[in-house]
């Protein structure tokens, strides 16, 4: 069965014309004048753009003592409700886990996607398994590596780690990526602010400030030049690590920063003189910043400098985040996001003129399908592409509420935020998954999409290589003759 999406105006990321795009078996067969389909899909008013690509989410994540609360079916049903055809979750070992292990732990759970969806590898530990396995992460499919500096006795990797590990991504031809705060600052602060009795959740955002982000961003750029891997920054939220990305980029690095839909719209008064639920609800890490702040990362999206917006999203209900009454350090990280990420970014960026359309297309989808390798089968409306497509309809509205989403959280950090601009349909590979708010999703739908390897290599700009790199010293300190 064929249908044909008719009479709307396609926008990508460099093109806005009026056609009709039919979808055969899954793809993209004809973009055309007057096309012809089993079942016609009016776009009439609408702008016809490829499904946004969430390349940030913890589905079922195990963390801070807890699984977050969404799972492959309701974060993927969220998404597609919101227009997102696509999510990059993270496989994540517990410290000592293989990564097969965890890539296979990974595969069962995604088997109730509604949509398509790949991962990312985390690396949580170093050791030779992790080395090695590296590889068969890639053969599988996963050319991308997360490293966690911050959660220190969790999650967080060291500096050594952090080298040895970009260094053996550049031999795999992958990218990786680096949650960057420092985890050794942040660690002291806590306990800094603990002692003082400050236990609320506000007290999350003062021991997380902007300066140990821009520490860590700036220390992971270096490693990275170091090791000649280019570099992904996720939850860029700050001006501090927005700079050191600027300034990356300006000498030739392929640095790319993610703000998130939540550090754009959302700021630090959410935490300070709000109820305990009103700010727990809110503790991410980042943390939300000020407006200073906000301005920056919205200049990053306008001029190039960041180059796609995620969610991060990882949910966890009311209760879960109670862990934390008494010790802000115990109340899980993370917020929702996935259902509102481009309704929000629509209204707050093109609905405001901060953003053009082809801007919106390429920051929620084009610009991550070509960073993770999988452009122009996602992230294009072209001929041959998959048909993962969002028909458009800026002229529909809603209050955002937790009585009317998909997620399965009792509240939503955007509650009350009014939207216009929302899916009027929601394709994934060809299937109508929203109509007009309807869902009609299909659990396993959603297929595993693979990345391979494209192997960006970074010149180092650094003279490090040069002046060091097959120089072999003696223990006696006498460098080896011919050095
Ligand atoms: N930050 C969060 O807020 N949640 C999940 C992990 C992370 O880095
Ligand atoms: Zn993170
Ligand atoms: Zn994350
Ligand atoms: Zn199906």
């Amino acid at each position: 069965m064929s249908k044909v999406i008719k009479g709307g105006t396609i926008v990508t990321a460099d093109l806005i014309y009026d056609a009709d795009v039919l979808v055969e078996n899954g793809r993209i067969a004809e973009i055309g004048k007057d096309l012809k389909g089993d079942e016609v899909l009016d776009a009439t008013g609408c702008y016809v753009m490829p499904g946004g690509i969430d390349p940030h989410t913890h589905m079922e994540m195990p963390f801070m003592g807890t699984y977050s609360t969404d799972d492959f079916e309701s974060g993927t049903r969220a998404a597609l409700s919101g227009g997102t055809t696509m999510v990059v979750d993270f496989a994540l070992p517990q410290p000592g886990q293989g990564l097969l292990d965890a890539i296979q732990m990974w595969d069962n759970k995604s088997t109730r996607a509604n949509c398509d969806y790949s991962f990312h590898m985390a690396i949580t530990w170093w050791g030779e398994q992790v080395f090695n396995e590296m590889k068969d992460a890639t053969e599988r499919g996963i050319n991308t590596f997360k490293h966690f500096m911050a959660y220190k006795g969790a999650l967080m990797v060291n500096d050594d780690e952090l080298f040895a590990s970009f260094q053996r991504v550049k031999e795999l031809g992958g990218i990786p990526l680096v949650h960057a705060e420092n985890g050794d600052v942040v660690a002291d602060l806590q306990q800094k602010y603990l002692s003082e009795g400050n236990n609320g959740p506000e007290a999350h955002a003062y021991s997380r400030p902007p300066e140990v982000e821009g520490e860590a961003a700036n220390r992971a750029i270096m490693i990275a030049d170091m090791a000649g891997v280019p570099l992904y920054i996720v939850h860029v939220s700050c001006e501090q690590a927005h700079e050191a990305i600027r300034r990356a980029r300006m000498q030739g690095k392929r640095v790319w920063g993610e703000p998130l839909i939540q550090h754009l719209t959302l700021d630090e008064s959410e935490y300070f003189d709000k109820d305990w639920d009103h700010a727990a609800r809110r503790v991410m890490s980042p943390p939300f910043r000020n407006k200073q702040h906000q301005d920056s990362l919205w200049n990053g999206l306008a001029s190039g400098s960041l180059s796609v917006v995620a969610t991060d999203h990882c949910a966890f209900t009311t209760d879960q985040k109670r862990y934390g009454v008494g010790d802000f350090t115990k109340i899980p990280n993370g917020t929702g996001g996935l259902e509102d990420r481009m309704p929000m970014l629509w209204t707050y960026g093109v609905g405001t003129g901060r953003l053009t359309m082809q801007e919106f297309v390429a920051v929620t989808s084009t610009n991550i399908a070509k960073i993770l390798n999988i452009y122009p089968r996602k992230g294009a409306i072209l001929e041959g592409a998959d048909a993962d497509i969002v028909v458009w309809d800026p002229a529909k509205e809603k209050t955002i509420s937790a009585k009317t989403q998909q997620s399965a959280i009792d509240y939503n950090v955007f509650e009350g935020k009014h939207v216009k601009g929302l899916p009027r349909f929601t394709l994934t590979r060809g299937k109508v998954a929203v109509h007009d708010g309807e869902i009609r999703t299909e659990e396993g739908h959603g297929e595993f999409v693979k990345r391979p390897p494209n192997g960006p290599v970074n010149k180092a700009l650094s003279t490090w290589k040069e002046l060091t790199a097959p120089r072999k010293v003696e223990r006696t300190g006498i460098p080896a003759s011919g050095v």
